[in-house]
C-alpha cells in the first residue's frame, strides 16, 4: 500500500440501446466530467471510465423493434453514444463494451469467486414463459397491470408510473412483450444472492459511514435523497435476488457450472462489473496491465459512482454486496446521483420521442456545446427534478454567457488591444485603485487577488461536495468581479487622465481573465480553450494547469505577465436569435403530433355497468390551490339541485383562475373519498393525452348545469 490519493470514478454505463439524451448527460455524465476534470486541473491522479452497457433485455427488445440483430443494435449505439459524448465534451479514460471479450471474462471470474466463496443459493421457482416464443420472459419482457397505481404499462421489474420496484407475478394481467401472449408459470432453477445475509455491514456502512467498525466515510456527505432511498431498501426487508437469467443474449454463467445451459448473468451483476473490465482495457493501453488494481483494491482509493437516481440501489446496495462478498474490492466513497430534468413541463420519454438527443443538438446547434453544458449545469438536477425549457436556455445563453462572461473577457482583450497593442501592461501594486467591492472605494490590488483566492477555495469545496451548480456560481462571481472592476474604474474615461490606473486595472482584468480560463474548464471546456487562445497562451495543462494558476496568485504572480503579447478580441458566445430557439420547440412539439400512443381498449363494459355511472353537466364557481399538493385543485362545481367540493388533479395544467367558470362534466355517485383532508364528491372528467397533460370535456357552450350526460 502506497499513501498517495488516488481517485477512481465512474459513469453509469449508457444502454446502448439507444441514443443520449439531455437527461442522461444532467444525470450521470456532466458532473462526473467536472468533477474529474477539476481533480485533474488540481493536479489529482484520477482514472475516469464508462461504456456501453450491451447486455441485458434492454438491448433484445431494441433488436426486435428495429428489426435486426443485437449485435447490430450495440454495434450502432455503442458508436453512437461514443462520438456523442466526445462532441459534448465529455472525456473518458476508457469508454469501454460490455460485450467485450475481456468483460466476459472478469465478471465471469467474478461469479466463479463469489460462488466458490459459497454466495450463491440455488433456488427453483416458477418463472413466466411465452410459449408462442418459446422463452423464459426477463422482467423487462413483461408487461401488466401495477398493482399499486394501476397504471397498465407497468414492466415486470418497476412501474414507471409510480416508481414501485415490482416482480412479475405481481402484475395484474400480465402480457408478453415478445408475442402478447399471456404467458404462464413454469420452473427454472437460478443463483441467488441472499442480499439479507449482508445488513449486518451493510446497514451501518450506508447509515453511519462505518465499516468493520473503523470510519469508512463522512455519511452526511451523502445526498439525503440517496441516503433515504438505501434506508427504505433496508427498511423494506433485504431478499435474495436472482443473479442469473434465462436468456439467449448476455454473459455466460461458466460453463462448468451444474446447471449453466442456457443461462445469463443478471444484466445489473455484470454491467457494474463493466467498470472493473474497463479499467482493465485502459491498464492495458496504458502498457501497465497491473495498473487497475490500485484503483480498485487500494484503501487509498476514493471509488465514486455517478448515476441517475433509478440506479440507486444497484449501486448502493447491490454492487457493494458484491464487491465485499468477493473479498479483494474497495468500497464506494460516495454514489452522488443526480434525480430527474424534466423538458418543457413533460417527463423526458424515449418512447415517445419527447426529449432532446444530444446528437441532434450538436447537429441543430453548431458551436454552442459549452451553451448546453453550462445550462445543463445550472439546472442540474442535484437534489430534486429539475426543468428544460428552450427558453430560458436562451434567456441563460443571453444574459449570463454573452452578458457577463463574454462581456467582461472581450472588454478586456479589445481595451488591452487599442491601449497596448496587445502587449500586457506593467502593474503598479501601491496604486489605489477602486477594487470590484465597492464602487467609488478605493481599494488595491492585493485585495483583488485576495477575492479572487476565496471564489477559489468556494469552487474547491462545492465541487468536492458535489454542488456544481453553486460552483459554477462562483465561476460567474469570478466574471462578476471583472465586470465591477471595469465598471467602477471606467478606464475608457481615465485612459486621458489617469493611464497609470489604466494599465494597473487592464492588467488586473487580463489576470481575471486569466484565472477564468482555468476555473471554466471543467465546466466550458471548449470556452476555456478559447480563453487561452485570447490570452495566446497554450491550452491549460489538464494535468495541474490550475493549481498552477492558483499557486501563481498566491505568490503574487501574474497569470499572464506583462510584455506577453496576447491576441485579437474574439466572440465568445453570441445571442441566440428568437427564431433559433422557435424552431427546436416547434421540433419538439411536432414529436407530440407526428406520434400518439394510444391506450389500449379497456374490456368490454355493458350498458348496465354504464348506465351505473350518474354523468351530470355543471359549472365550477370556486377554484383554489391545496396546500403541499403540487397536483391538486379543489374545485366548487355548480350542479344546478346543489354545488359539490370535488378535488381535482389538474394543478400542472390549470390555475384556480383559468379553470373559473369553465362547463365540466361530472361523475356525480362517484364513493366519496378524502384527499389531503378534502372530501372529493365527484370527479370531473378530463382527456389524458400520451404525455400526460389533462384537458377539460366540457358539453356545449350555455347548455345548463345538473343535466344528465348518457
Ligand atoms: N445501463 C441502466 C441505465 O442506463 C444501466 C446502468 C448500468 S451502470 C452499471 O439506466
Ligand atoms: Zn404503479
Amino acid at each position: 500500500m502506497t499513501e498517495t490519493k488516488r481517485y477512481m470514478v465512474t459513469s453509469a454505463l449508457p444502454y446502448a440501446n439507444g441514443p443520449l439524451h439531455i437527461g442522461h448527460l444532467a444525470g450521470a455524465y456532466l458532473p462526473a466530467d467536472i468533477f474529474v476534470r477539476y481533480l485533474r486541473l488540481m493536479g489529482e491522479d484520477v482514472v475516469f471510465i464508462c461504456g456501453s452497457d450491451e447486455n441485458g433485455a434492454a438491448i433484445t427488445i431494441r433488436a426486435k423493434m428495429e428489426g435486426t440483430s443485437p449485435q447490430e443494435i450495440v454495434d450502432k449505439y455503442d458508436k453512437l453514444i461514443g462520438e456523442t459524448f466526445k462532441k459534448i465534451g465529455i472525456h473518458f479514460d476508457k469508454y469501454h463494451r460490455t460485450s467485450s471479450e475481456l468483460h466476459h471474462q472478469t465478471s465471469q471470474d467474478f461469479f466463479r469467486v463469489l460462488n466458490k466463496n459459497g454466495e450463491f443459493v440455488k433456488k427453483t421457482s416458477e418463472q413466466y414463459y411465452d410459449v408462442e416464443a418459446q422463452q423464459f420472459l426477463a422482467d423487462r419482457y413483461i408487461t401488466g397491470t401495477c398493482p399499486k397505481c394501476n397504471h397498465e404499462e407497468a414492466y415486470g421489474d418497476q412501474c414507471e408510473n409510480c416508481g414501485s420496484t415490482l416482480s412479475p407475478t405481481e402484475l395484474i394481467n400480465p402480457k408478453s412483450k415478445l408475442s402478447g401472449a399471456t404467458p404462464e408459470l413454469r420452473s427454472t432453477t437460478h443463483w441467488y444472492l441472499p442480499m439479507d445475509k449482508y445488513e449486518e455491514w451493510l446497514r451501518p456502512w450506508i447509515e453511519d459511514g462505518t465499516l468493520n467498525g473503523e470510519k469508512h466515510h463522512e455519511p452526511n456527505t451523502w445526498k439525503s435523497h440517496v441516503l433515504g432511498q438505501c434506508k427504505s431498501w433496508l427498511d423494506g426487508g433485504l431478499q435474495a435476488r436472482a443473479m442469473t437469467r434465462d436468456l439467449s443474449w448476455g454473459v455466460d454463467v461458466p460453463q462448468e457450472l451444474e446447471g449453466s445451459e442456457g443461462k445469463k448473468l443478471y444484466v445489473w451483476l455484470d454491467a457494474p462489473i463493466g467498470y472493473i473490465s474497463a479499467t482493465k482495457q485502459w491498464a492495458i493501453e496504458q502498457g501497465e496491465p497491473d495498473a487497475w488494481k490500485k484503483y480498485w483494491q487500494d484503501e487509498n482509493s476514493e471509488l465514486v459512482h455517478f448515476i441517475g437516481k433509478d440506479n440507486i440501489v444497484f449501486h448502493c446496495v447491490i454492487f457493494p454486496i458484491i464487491l465485499k462478498a468477493h473479498g479483494d474490492y474497495i468500497l464506494p466513497k460516495n454514489v452522488p446521483a443526480n434525480q430527474f430534468m424534466n423538458l418543457e413541463g413533460r417527463k423526458i420519454s424515449t418512447s415517445n420521442n419527447w426529449a432532446i438527443w444530444v446528437h441532434e443538438f450538436v447537429e441543430d446547434l453548431p458551436g454552442m456545446e459549452d451553451v448546453l453544458r453550462y445550462y445543463m449545469i445550472k439546472n442540474m438536477p442535484e437534489q430534486k427534478d429539475s426543468e428544460f425549457t428552450w427558453k430560458s436556455f436562451q434567456e441563460a445563453n443571453d444574459s449570463e454567457l454573452v452578458g457577463n462572461i463574454a462581456n467582461f473577457i472581450n472588454r478586456v482583450i479589445t481595451l488591452t488591444n487599442k491601449y497596448y497593442d496587445g502587449i500586457v501592461p506593467e502593474i503598479d501594486i501601491n496604486l489605489a485603485i477602486n477594487n470590484s467591492i465597492e464602487e467609488n472605494k478605493p481599494g488595491n490590488y492585493s485585495e483583488e487577488i485576495e477575492l479572487m483566492l476565496k471564489h477559489l477555495d468556494k469552487i474547491d469545496q462545492f465541487i468536492k461536495g458535489y454542488d456544481f451548480r453553486n460552483a459554477l456560481k462562483e465561476v460567474m462571481a469570478i466574471s462578476d468581479l471583472g465586470n465591477r472592476l471595469l465598471q467602477f474604474n471606467e478606464p475608457w474615461k481615465k485612459i486621458k487622465t489617469e493611464p497609470e490606473t489604466v494599465k494597473t486595472v487592464l492588467h488586473l482584468g487580463l489576470q481575471i481573465v486569466g484565472l477564468l480560463s482555468g476555473v471554466s474548464k471543467p465546466f466550458l471546456p471548449f470556452t476555456s480553450d478559447k480563453i487561452q487562445g485570447l490570452l495566446n497562451l497554450p491550452s491549460l495543462a489538464e494535468n495541474g494547469g490550475l493549481a498552477s494558476i492558483k499557486k501563481s496568485l498566491m505568490n503574487g504572480d501574474s497569470i499572464v505577465p506583462s510584455g506577453h503579447r496576447i491576441n485579437k478580441q474574439q466572440h465568445l458566445f453570441s445571442r441566440i436569435p428568437d427564431k433559433v430557439i422557435d424552431a427546436q420547440i416547434e421540433k419538439l412539439n411536432a414529436t407530440l403530433v407526428s406520434e400518439p400512443t394510444y391506450d389500449p381498449v379497456k374490456e368490454t363494459a355493458t350498458f348496465d355497468d354504464f348506465t351505473k355511472m350518474d354523468f351530470r353537466t355543471g359549472t365550477i364557481i370556486e377554484a383554489e390551490k391545496i396546500k403541499k399538493a403540487k397536483k391538486l385543485l379543489k374545485l366548487t362545481v355548480d350542479l344546478g339541485f346543489e354545488t359539490r367540493t370535488v378535488v381535482s388533479g389538474i394543478a400542472e395544467f390549470y390555475t384556480p383562475e383559468e379553470v373559473l367558470g369553465k362547463e365540466v362534466v361530472l361523475l356525480a355517485n362517484l364513493a366519496p373519498r378524502k384527499l389531503r383532508g378534502v372530501e372529493s364528491q365527484g370527479m370531473v372528467l378530463m382527456a389524458e393525452d400520451a404525455q400526460g397533460k389533462l384537458g377539460f370535456v366540457s358539453p356545449e357552450s350555455g347548455f345548463g348545469n345538473g343535466f344528465t350526460v348518457r
